[in-house]
């Protein structure tokens, strides 16, 4: 295989820097973007003067409180974050047409074919970060490796604003010098388990032989040995490569544990006009639905109802959910719902409908046509059910 240049982009403190990139007056300031204002929720995103506090993602809103009490809590506005990540990625591919959205805020470019028409990779590296603070005033962490797994380490080692090489001849002393748990798939369980062979390092890792690893953790053995040697060949996959995913849900947190009928209803219909709304962006089509429901006691009951055909539009998908919702046997109030779509497939085919059926259904598709184009233009809020203009369904 041809050397490769793969760089992994990971934008700083993503949610939190768009928020103040939005609001100038945030610049410099502790700022904490959640999931909502109430206590229940947990810290998304958190400045870097934020972190300064001992403040982490994933914490929960009440203890980031009693850490940074002079802090900025912001209720996350997940539109404004896609929508900024779509237009970064527009930029990434400016560069190379082989862009891989890895998630929100993370892409890997492989710029192995028009490295030299840049002046090299670092000359692309400083060209991204530079458009993206000039056009978004946003700044991103670059790694760049012979691979992925090289790529991602090298983006983490210098956060934030850092612009990394982890070239072959650095292993010894940028890599595998690295604590075994940094290495990526490693989690706290197979770090625990490590740390019990008295493996502390990645180079320690890599010493270790790989029988001895696959006796351990079996296929992953290997995979763990490869990854502790900087070997890793997966290719930087474009979004028309990357396999279909296998279902598209969505959950949601009540505000209230409720036992409210009417607002459970406008909750499910949010959830699955968000279903049904990211099936047909993706150009799919889904035969199974599931309804998750967590009580107030943390009990959660999951039901699936398989239909006859494929389908992609929200009443379709609401009416199923909502047949689920009204046979199971609610012994409490509700904390969570979730719907998911799957057994997915590509571009749904014209489906067999009665006639009367299929007027009804042009019409609806054609209304949900021009429903989808104008949230495109204007935004997912700008058009919604009527059901849901509701503060709680939000
Ligand atoms: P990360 O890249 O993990 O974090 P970050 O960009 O905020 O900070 P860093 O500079 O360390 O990269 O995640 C990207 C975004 O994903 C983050 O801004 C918010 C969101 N996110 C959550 O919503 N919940 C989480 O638990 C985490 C870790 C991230
Ligand atoms: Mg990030």
């Amino acid at each position: 295989m041809k050397n490769r240049i793969i760089m992994h982009v990971d934008m700083d403190a993503f949610f939190a820097s768009v928020e103040q990139a939005a609001d100038p007056s945030l610049k410099g300031k502790p700022v904490m973007v959640c999931g909502g204002l109430e206590s229940r929720t947990v810290v998304a995103a958190a400045s870097y003067e934020a972190r300064k506090f001992g403040v982490r993602a994933a914490m929960p809103l009440a203890i980031a409180r009693m850490k940074c009490p002079n802090g900025v809590f912001i209720e996350g506005d997940p539109e404004k974050y896609i929508y900024t990540s779509l237009r970064l990625n527009d930029i990434f591919r400016e560069f190379s047409p082989i862009v891989e959205e890895y998630s929100i805020d993370e892409s890997f470019l492989d710029v192995t074919d028009v490295a030299d028409r840049f002046g090299g990779p670092v000359e692309i590296a400083k060209k991204i970060k530079q458009r993206v603070k000039e056009q978004f005033h946003l700044s991103c962490s670059v790694g760049i490796g012979p691979n992925k797994l090289l790529a991602k380490t090298a983006s983490d080692l210098d956060k934030p604003d850092g612009l990394t090489v982890l070239a072959w001849e650095d292993l010894p002393a940028k890599f595998q010098t690295l604590p075994v748990e940094k290495l990526y798939g490693v989690g706290e369980e197979t770090a625990k388990k490590l740390e019990l062979l008295g493996v502390h390092t990645i180079g320690q890792l890599a010493n270790v032989p790989v029988s001895a690893l696959k006796k351990i953790f079996g296929v992953v053995g290997e995979l763990l040995h490869d990854a502790a040697n900087g070997i890793d060949n997966s290719p930087v996959l474009t979004e028309a490569e990357r396999p279909p995913p296998k279902s598209v849900g969505n959950d949601y947190t009540l505000q209230r544990d409720t036992l409210d009928d009417e607002l459970i209803r406008s909750v499910l219909l949010g959830l699955c006009s968000k279903v049904a709304r990211r099936l047909r962006k993706g150009g799919h089509a889904g035969r199974t639905v599931t309804l998750k429901i967590r009580f107030s006691d943390f009990t959660t009951i999951t039901r699936s109802r398989t239909l006859d055909t494929h389908v992609d539009l929200d009443k379709e998908i609401f009416d199923v959910a909502l047949q689920i919702y009204q046979s199971l046997h609610k012994h409490m109030a509700v904390r969570m719902l979730g719907v998911s779509a799957s057994n997915l497939m590509h571009t749904p085919p014209e489906r067999q409908r009665s006639l009367f059926d299929y007027s009804f259904w042009k019409k609806y598709k054609r209304v949900i046509q021009s429903v989808d184009k104008a949230r495109d233009k204007f935004g997912e809020r700008s058009i919604m059910w009527g059901a849901l203009i509701r503060k709680e369904a939000g």
